[in-house]
């Protein structure tokens, strides 16, 4: 059969993201028999007209439609992407019948929204590489996919999921061939890095997350050797800056680590990053590790460094355990990127000083430290319960596609903004969402790019700042 899976994002910022799943999903149906095209949305100047050509070209008898952001998750300048999703259905439907399959991130998060909100025929929850070829398959023998775990639509209006235990997940890392599906140079020009994913799950139950709605509450860890293997190869193919995707890279701790300590007899001369790791299980092992084995940028998402916000948000780990990491963190190398989240519950003015006490004091220069504020909140989730418990949060689970956000009942967001806005104005590892919403990133991206500088961006945020300050930018 011909199958046409859209890769519906085109969000620039803070770097255009590789549509790992979509070509996951696109390699095993073609795997399982099919003929397969991605359209990768990501770049096209009109999205609309593009599609309409390649539903002519490709003729498809079934259409994935791949989704990744709801929105931008930021309180101070909200985005809605998932009413780009209606042009694109209104466009399909005009040139075909053909059953559309959502799949992606916001489809895991908000299902239900969002078949109601696109009409589309089925959902895929979660991972959905194998799900998708027998839902494929069952419907091309004119099945209906009934038991098909993993798999959810709308049945007479009411909303109908099959749960259980999906046959899903291989231990071996799965890496497309990029080339194969999207234009990599066109990512690479814009400091994308290659997304690799060496676990999914997590065991931790923060109370705003939707994580493991995507990928299950349960570890489920691809092999040490293939993950490495699978680096070595993207390297090979001139795939050199890898980010490890993962819900949180260093839990379990031992797989990280043998991951490491892999890559590192391996040389394999991949420039690697993570985003997400746990101050829970930061030590100087892991941390020499991980520069043995090339990495050159790390995030730490500590959201808070004030016990009573961390409590609030059942992070799982103490403001000791935050002070504990950066002084590991300061005998080591690696530049760092601080993730930090104000307004949580049990945020007050007192704990907003504590944490910014924090950064001030532990966060090196050179490092970044990044402020969000407010908490986006999805239906489902216990930050869902709390918001309305406390009167945050009235309109229905089926109206919050449009972003809603959590600010503590305790704080007024004028003090916030202005006391963040200070904090940045007179440190310049400091950003704030505002930062890296900027209009021209994507510009300054691909200057960076052209000037050979080396992906993450991040680590020259001082020197950016200033370089702009001074050409007159409220940066
Ligand atoms: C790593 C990550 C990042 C990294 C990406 C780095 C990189 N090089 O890729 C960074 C930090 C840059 C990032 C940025 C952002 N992110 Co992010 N990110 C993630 C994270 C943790 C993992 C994504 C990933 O690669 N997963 C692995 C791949 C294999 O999974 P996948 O793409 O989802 O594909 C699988 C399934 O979804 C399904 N599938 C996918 N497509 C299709 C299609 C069909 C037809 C079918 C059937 C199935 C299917 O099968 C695939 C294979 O198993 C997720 C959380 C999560 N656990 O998913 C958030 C997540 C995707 N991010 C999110 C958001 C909001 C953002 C930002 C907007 C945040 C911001 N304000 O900057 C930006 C947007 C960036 C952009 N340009 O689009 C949200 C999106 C949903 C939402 N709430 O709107 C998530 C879910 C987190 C959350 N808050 O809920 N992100
Ligand atoms: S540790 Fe990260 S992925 Fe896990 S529940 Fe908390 S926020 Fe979600």
């Amino acid at each position: 059969m011909n199958i046409l899976i859209v890769a519906t994002n085109h969000y620039g910022s803070p770097v255009p993201v590789m549509p790992l799943g979509a070509c996951m999903v696109a390699e095993a149906a073609e795997r399982a028999g099919h003929r397969v095209r991605v359209l990768d949305l990501m770049f096209e100047q009109n999205p609309l007209n593009t599609l309409e050509s390649e539903l002519d070209t490709s003729k498809p008898d079934f259409v994935g439609l791949s989704v990744r952001n709801i929105d931008n998750n930021d309180m101070q300048n909200p985005v809605a992407f998932f009413k780009d999703l209606k042009p694109l259905m209104g466009t399909i439907r005009s040139k075909t019948s053909a059953p559309v399959v959502l799949g992606g991130a916001a489809v895991s998060v908000m299902p239900e929204e969002l078949l109601r909100y696109t009409g589309a025929n089925w959902a895929v929850l979660g991972d959905g590489e194998v799900v998708f070829s027998k839902l494929l398959s069952a419907l091309s023998q004119g099945k209906t996919p009934g038991k098909l775990p993993g798999i959810a639509w709308l049945e007479d209006n009411i909303f109908t999921k099959n749960t259980g235990s999906v046959d899903r997940f291989s231990d071996g890392c799965l890496t497309p061939s990029f080339h194969r599906w999207i234009d990599v140079h066109v990512y690479l020009s814009r400091l994308s890095t290659v997304p690799i994913q060496t676990k999914l799950g997590c065991h931790f139950k923060c109370i705003y997350c939707t994580y493991r709605k995507i990928e299950g509450h349960d570890y489920r860890l691809c092999d040490p050797e293939s993950v490495i293997d699978a680096i070595q190869n993207l390297a090979i193919a001139g795939l050199h800056d890898i980010e490890l995707v993962d819900n949180v890279f260093n839990s379990p701790y031992d797989h990280a680590w043998t991951i490491c300590e892999g890559l590192a007899r391996s040389q394999s001369g991949a420039r690697l990053q993570s985003l997400e790791l746990n101050p829970l299980f930061i030590d100087d092992t892991l941390l020499t590790a991980m520069e043995r084995a090339g990495f050159v940028g790390i995030g730490i998402t500590v959201e808070s460094a004030s016990d009573a916000v961390l409590n609030g948000l059942q992070k799982g780990f103490t403001a000791k355990d935050v002070y504990n990491a950066a002084q590991i963190i300061q005998r080591h190398h690696l530049p760092c990127l601080w993730i930090f989240m104000l307004g949580g519950p049990s945020e007050t003015e007192s704990t907003v000083q504590e944490t910014l006490r924090f950064a001030e004091q532990c966060i090196r220069p050179k490092d970044v430290a990044f402020f969000n504020i407010g908490i986006r909140i999805y239906p489902g989730t216990e930050l869902e319960h709390r918001a309305r418990e406390e009167g945050v949060l009235t309109v229905s689970a089926n109206e919050m596609l449009e972003p809603v956000f959590y600010l503590s009942p305790a704080l007024d967001l004028d003090w916030l903004t202005e006391t963040l806005h200070k904090a940045l104005a007179t440190h310049m590892n400091f950003i704030d969402s505002n930062t890296i919403g900027l209009s021209f990133l994507p510009a300054m991206n691909r200057l960076g790019y052209k000037l050979g500088v080396k992906s993450p961006l991040w680590r020259h945020t001082r020197y950016i700042r200033r370089g702009l300050r001074t050409l007159g930018m409220e940066v």
